[in-house]
C-alpha cells in the first residue's frame, strides 16, 4: 500500500488515495459501516487536498475533493427526461391492493400466483442520476415527469451518490432513479438546532429534503444530512441489465449505488399483504420515513407487456400507510412546566386520527414557534405524528381562521407556582423562576430521577409520585430512600404486596452506575451520553464535583454551555447536600470502565437490528461505544456480532448467510451486565 506519510507524492500515490477515500465513503455512506475513526478519515482527506493543491493537473471531477462546487448558481436549468419519470397509482386499502392484483392476473390471463418485487416507499424527492461511461454527469428533479431541473451541483454533495460507478459491467449510459431523503435523526437534529437558535424549522423530513435540494448554493446543500436510495432505471444504452427488477437493484448495489435493504420478492397476494403488515409494524423503527409500500411486477418482460396508462405504469402500485399529517381544530393552548422550568405551549385539539392513533394534544415547542407558524386559538391546523416523536402542530390552514380566533399569549407568571416567567436573552424558551419550589419542576425532577434511563425504579410511576407529593411524603429524591412499606400501605389502592415491591425496587436501585446517577440528577443539558462521557472522563464523582469549567471542556461532547450548567449544579449547596444525603442513604456505584486503549470490545464491529424491549437502539449503541465497539448500520463479513430483536429482517438473514454470530436482547443485556453497565 502507498505510504501516505511520503512528502513528495507521485501520481500513483494520488490515485491510491482517491481509491481509498472512495472505498471509505462507500462503506460509510452506502453500507453504513465505518471502518476508520473520523479523525483518520479527515487526515486522509486533508492529505488528498494538499496533494491536489500541489498538482491541480491530477484533479478529476470525480475526486472526493470535488463534491462541493464553487460559486452559487443563478438558477436551475431545465432538463428533458428522454424516458418519462412515471408516477405511481395508489392503493388505500387491502381491497384496493387485491383489486390491483386481480387486474394484473386478468390482463395476463392467468390465475397463477404472480411474482412482485416490493419495498418501502420513501417519503422524499424523486431524482434522476445520469451516468455516462460510469461517471455522474447529471442529477435532475422529476419535475412534471418530462421536464425537470438540473441540480447536478447539489446531488454531487450527497455522499451516498457515487461520482463514479464501482466495478464493471455497467451500461455506457445508465440513468438511475430513486429518492433523495433526509433520515429522521438528521432531520430532528437539524430542527432541534434551528429551534434552539430561534430559526425556521422544517415541517417534515420531506420538506427539509426538498428545501435542501433547491439551494442555489451547493455549499448549503452539502451541510444537510441527505441520502439517496435508488429504485429503478431510466435510459440504458451500450449495455444490458438483468431480466428482473430485483436483480437490477442488486446490480445497482454492486455498482456502488444505495438500494433499500428491505427490498424483497414475494409471490401471491397473501405474501404482498403480509409484507405490508410487517413493514407497517416496523415503520417507526426505520431510520427514515416511509409512506407506504411499492409493489412492482418483477420481470421486465411482463412489465412491458402490461404497459402504462397516462403517467402511471399498470405493473406497479403504492399501497399507502395511514397519513402522518391530518387537519383538526386548535381548541386551546395551555402551558406545561418541565423539569428545568421551561414553559411549553401545548395545543389542545379536537381529537383526530393521525399516524395510527387518536391525538388530542400536540406540542407547539415554544413561543417563537407559535409566532413563526402564526397560530391562533380556533384555527384549523395540520397535526403531524411520525415515529416516536410527540405529535406537533406544524402549520395553520390558511383562510380558515374564525372571526373570534384568539392570539396565544405567554403567561407572565408560572401557571403552576405563580413565580415570574423569564426569557433568557438569545434563548427561545421561557422559564418559570420557581426552581425546586415549583411543584411542576419538583414533580418532573422526581419522575426523571426514577425513570428508566436514570435510577430505573420499577413500580414508581407518575401516579404514585403525584400521590406521594400530595401527601407530603416526598420532596426531594433522598426522601424516596426513607419511605417505608407502612407509609405506602396507607395510600389508596396500595396493598401490602405492592408496597413491599415498591420498597424493594427502591432498595435495589441503590446499586447503580455513575452514568445513571449523573443522568438522574437532572443537570441541564446532561443527557445519557454526556453523563456517560463525564463519568468515563473523571472516573468518579469527587473529581467531577470539583472540576473547573476548563477541565469540563476536555470531555467529549461538552461545550461551554454544558460545562457551565455542570459547574453551576455542583456549586449549588443544596445539590451538594442532596448528593451527600443520597450517598449516606446507601447509593453506590462501581468505578466506570477504563477510558480507552484496551476497551472490552475494541476492534469489534457490532450491528443492532429489530425491536429491543429494555432499551432503545440508540441506548444499545451508546453502551457498545462505551465498551469500545464500532457500531455499523449494516451487516457484512466484517461484522463481529449482530444483536437481533423481534422483527429483525434482512440484517438477520444476511448475518446467518455470512455466519456472523447473532445474539438476542437477553444475551446482549448479559454482556452489558458483565461489564457492569446493566443490572
Ligand atoms: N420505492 C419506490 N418508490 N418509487 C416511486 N419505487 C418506486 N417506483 C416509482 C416511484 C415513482 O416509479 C416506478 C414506477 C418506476
Amino acid at each position: 500500500m502507498t505510504d501516505l506519510q511520503q512528502t513528495d507524492p507521485n501520481r500513483n500515490d494520488h490515485d491510491d488515495l482517491v481509491t481509498r477515500i472512495r472505498q471509505l465513503d462507500y462503506e460509510y455512506y452506502v453500507l453504513n459501516e465505518s471502518s476508520l475513526p473520523d479523525a483518520e478519515y479527515d487526515r486522509l482527506m486533508q492529505k488528498l487536498i494538499s496533494i491536489e493543491a500541489a498538482h491541480p493537473e491530477w484533479v478529476r471531477d470525480d475526486s472526493p475533493t470535488q463534491r462541493v462546487g464553487g460559486q452559487p448558481q443563478a438558477g436551475f436549468t431545465q432538463v428533458q427526461h428522454e424516458v418519462p419519470m412515471l408516477s405511481l397509482d395508489n392503493a388505500f386499502s387491502d381491497e384496493d391492493l387485491a383489486a390491483f392484483y386481480k387486474r394484473l392476473q386478468d390482463r395476463m390471463n392467468t390465475t397463477d400466483a404472480l411474482e412482485l418485487a416490493c419495498e418501502p416507499k420513501l417519503d422524499g424527492i424523486a431524482i434522476s442520476l445520469l451516468y455516462e461511461d460510469g461517471r455522474l454527469v447529471r442529477g435532475a428533479t422529476r419535475g412534471d415527469g418530462t421536464t425537470g431541473e438540473d441540480i447536478t451541483a447539489n446531488v454531487r454533495t450527497i455522499r451516498s451518490i457515487p461520482l463514479s460507478l464501482r466495478g464493471d459491467g455497467w451500461p455506457k449510459v445508465l440513468e438511475v432513479r430513486g429518492e433523495i431523503y433526509m433520515p429522521r435523526q438528521g432531520f430532528e437534529r437539524m430542527n432541534a438546532q434551528a429551534l434552539e437558535q430561534g430559526e425556521k424549522v422544517f415541517v417534515n423530513p420531506r420538506n427539509a429534503a426538498s428545501g435542501s435540494l433547491r439551494q442555489l448554493d451547493p455549499q448549503l446543500t452539502a451541510k444537510r444530512p441527505l441520502e439517496m436510495c435508488c429504485y429503478s432505471v431510466g435510459r440504458v444504452e451500450g449495455g444490458s441489465l438483468p431480466e428482473t427488477h430485483y436483480d437490477t437493484l442488486n446490480a445497482l448495489a454492486g455498482w456502488g449505488l444505495k438500494i433499500n435493504d428491505e427490498s424483497r420478492v414475494v409471490t401471491g397476494l397473501d405474501d404482498m399483504l403480509a409484507y405490508y403488515q410487517r413493514m407497517l409494524g416496523r415503520r417507526d423503527d426505520l431510520t427514515y420515513e416511509i409512506d407506504g409500500i411499492v409493489y412492482k411486477i418483477n420481470r421486465f418482460q411482463l412489465q412491458q407487456r402490461l404497459g402504462f396508462v397516462s403517467r402511471a405504469p399498470r405493473w406497479a402500485i403504492a399501497r399507502k400507510f395511514p397519513a402522518q399529517e391530518e387537519m383538526t381544530r386548535l381548541l386551546d393552548v395551555e402551558f406545561q412546566v418541565g423539569r428545568t422550568g421551561a414553559l411549553t405551549p401545548v395545543a389542545r385539539l379536537e381529537p383526530v386520527f393521525v399516524g395510527g392513533v387518536t391525538v388530542s394534544n400536540a406540542t407547539l415547542h415554544n413561543m417563537d414557534e407559535v409566532e413563526r407558524i402564526g397560530v391562533h386559538i380556533g384555527d384549523t391546523v395540520i397535526v403531524r405524528r411520525a415515529g416516536d416523536v410527540i405529535p406537533q402542530v406544524v402549520r395553520v390552514v390558511d383562510d380558515q381562521r374564525p372571526v373570534d380566533a384568539k392570539a396565544v399569549e405567554l403567561p407572565a407568571a408560572c401557571p403552576v407556582c405563580g413565580s415570574a416567567v423569564e426569557r433568557v436573552e438569545g434563548e427561545a424558551v421561557s422559564r418559570c423562576t420557581g426552581g425546586i419550589h415549583c411543584d411542576a419542576q419538583r414533580r418532573e425532577a422526581l419522575k426523571h430521577f426514577v425513570s428508566r434511563r436514570a435510577l430505573d425504579i420499577e413500580g414508581l410511576g407518575e401516579k404514585l409520585i403525584d400521590t406521594l407529593l400530595e401527601k407530603g411524603l416526598l420532596h426531594t429524591p433522598g426522601d424516596l430512600f426513607e419511605l417505608t412499606a407502612d407509609q405506602l400501605v396507607e395510600l389508596d389502592r396500595m396493598g401490602e404486596k405492592s408496597a413491599n415491591n415498591v420498597i424493594n425496587a427502591i432498595d435495589a436501585a441503590k446499586q447503580t452506575t455513575l452514568p445513571r446517577f449523573l443522568y438522574a440528577l437532572g443537570i441541564r443539558e446532561v443527557g445519557v451520553t454526556t453523563a456517560a462521557n463525564l463519568a468515563q472522563h473523571f472516573g468518579g464523582l469527587e473529581k467531577l464535583w470539583s472540576a473547573t469549567e476548563e477541565t469540563l471542556l476536555e470531555v467529549d461532547d461538552v461545550g461551554p454551555k454544558v460545562a457551565a450548567h455542570v459547574r453551576h449544579f455542583f456549586e449549588e449547596p443544596n445539590n451538594r447536600l442532596e448528593i451527600e444525603r443520597l450517598v449516606g442513604l446507601g447509593l453506590t456505584w462501581p468505578d466506570p470502565a477504563p477510558a480507552s486503549g484496551s476497551m472490552p470490545l475494541s476492534g469489534q464491529t457490532w450491528v443492532v437490528t429489530g425491536k429491543l424491549e429494555a432499551l432503545s437502539r440508540d441506548e444499545a449503541k451508546d453502551y457498545l461505544q462505551r465498551l469500545g465497539a464500532k457500531v455499523a448500520g449494516s451487516v457484512s463479513a466484517k461484522t463481529s456480532q449482530l444483536v437481533a430483536g423481534p422483527g429483525a429482517g434482512s440484517k438477520l438473514k444476511k448475518a446467518t448467510d455470512l455466519d456472523v454470530p447473532v445474539m438476542d436482547e437477553a444475551a446482549f443485556l448479559d454482556v452489558l451486565r458483565e461489564h457492569r453497565l446493566w443490572q
